[in-house]
């Protein structure tokens, strides 16, 4: 039930196999791209609604999980263009809005883009040789993609203050102690193997409770307290309307160890 998803050319994360795609289809390296950004989104989209699909793994190479956008093609970028295309929201949007869980394993560099889209996982997974950064700094601009403010929350101000001025990289295993990544494995092998594990789990228990699950976490990134705590309550109570709240209690009770969820 879960879908190992690999986008390797995702839209305008796509640095470190561009070179290798002009290598290996010099004539047909720009199609290839713009073929594969424009998926990118719809993959995502469809994923989230095929039912036979629980969770979506992303990941990259053991190289890099994404060294950021494409710094050679925002180059001649304008501001009007930039802002008449509200560039990076559809990309973003189409991330953040998955109402299934989204988890990332990465390895090697995270960076710019790169970071960002690991941040707006569910759960992050990463290696020791994973490598988190915003280097934004170091081509004269900043994070755009929402890094300045998820990594912020995810580790407080005084480290993403380091990260993004001083373009500090985060290993591994600092961003699990930090709680940037939930887990730190040892190999990029594991890490994958690790957030499939993850995927595999989640794809077992009731989809209407881990989507509700979901929705009420990424509350608290975005509310106060007080608030929080009632919308959780109240989405509690709307899921005694579910059929999979009576199946699981039911099954406790009777002992049943294997539920069939229904929704
Ligand atoms: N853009 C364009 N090309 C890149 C990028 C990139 N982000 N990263 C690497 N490359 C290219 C290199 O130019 C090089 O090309 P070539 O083989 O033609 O010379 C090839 O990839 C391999 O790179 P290196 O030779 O540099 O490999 P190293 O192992 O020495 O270093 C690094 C790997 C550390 C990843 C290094 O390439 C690097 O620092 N890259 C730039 C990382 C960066 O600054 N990323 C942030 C970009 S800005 C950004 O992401 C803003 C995002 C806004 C949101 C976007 C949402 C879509």
């Amino acid at each position: 039930l879960t879908e190992d998803l690999r986008i390797e050319a995702n839209r305008a994360m796509i640095s470190m196999v561009k070179g290798n795609i002009e290598k290996t289809h010099p004539e047909q390296h720009q199609q290839i791209l713009n073929a594969a950004r424009a998926r990118s989104s719809s993959t995502l989209k469809a994923f989230d609604a095929d039912p036979a699909i629980a969770a979506i793994v992303l990941t990259g190479s053991d190289k890099a999980f994404a060294a950021g956008a494409d710094i050679a093609e925002m180059q001649p970028l304008t501001f009007g263009a930039a802002y008449a295309s509200d560039f990076i929201l559809d990309w973003s949007a189409a991330t953040t809005t998955l109402r299934k869980p989204l988890l990332a394993a990465v390895n090697g560099y995270a960076l710019g883009g790169g970071c960002e889209l690991a941040m707006m996982a569910d759960i992050l997974y990463a290696s020791r040789g994973a490598r988190f950064g915003q280097p934004e700094v170091t081509l004269g601009t900043i994070p755009g993609a929402g890094g300045s403010q998820r990594l912020a929350r995810a580790i407080g101000k005084a480290r993403a203050m380091e990260v993004v001025l001083t373009n500090r990289m985060v290993s591994g295993e600092e961003a699990a102690q930090w709680g940037l990544a939930a887990r730190c494995f040892e190999t990029a092998e594991e890490c994958v193997e690790g957030a499939l594990a993850a995927a595999e789990r989640i794809a077992g228990f009731s989809q209407v409770a881990i989507k509700a699950a979901k929705e009420v976490v990424n509350k608290s990134q975005e509310t106060g307290l007080r608030e929080g705590v009632e919308f959780e309550r109240r989405v509690f109570h709307g899921l005694f309307g579910s059929r999979d709240q009576k199946i699981g209690m039911k099954a406790f009770v009777e002992k049943d160890k294997n539920p069939k969820w229904e929704n």
